[in-house]
């Protein structure tokens, strides 16, 4: 038994600001640790704008989850909106 296509169905966007990221390699620290969360479908994240999108499946995964994994990586980050919605 194979399964050809891995990719994961994005049903949520969340946008997160994160802390402590100062070069390319942050980024790719961030980007990898987001990667690795199962649901998680697309990341993208700006340096400058302290910033990370990520599209996730959300019965696989929740903000709270990536907050964790880019916390586990050494950055502090906060959920800024998840399906478009400002979190309070
Ligand atoms: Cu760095």
């Amino acid at each position: 038994m194979s399964f050809a296509t891995a990719t994961s169905t994005a049903t949520s966007v969340a946008a997160l600001h994160i802390d402590g990221m100062t070069c390319q390699g942050c980024i790719a620290g961030v980007t990898r640790a987001l990667k690795a969360v199962s649901g998680v479908a697309e990341v993208t994240v700006s340096l400058d704008d302290k910033c990370a999108t990520v599209q996730y499946d959300d019965k696989q995964t929740a903000p709270a989850a990536l907050i964790a994994v880019i916390e586990d990586a050494g950055f502090d980050a906060r959920l800024l909106t998840n399906n478009g919605a400002v979190s309070s």
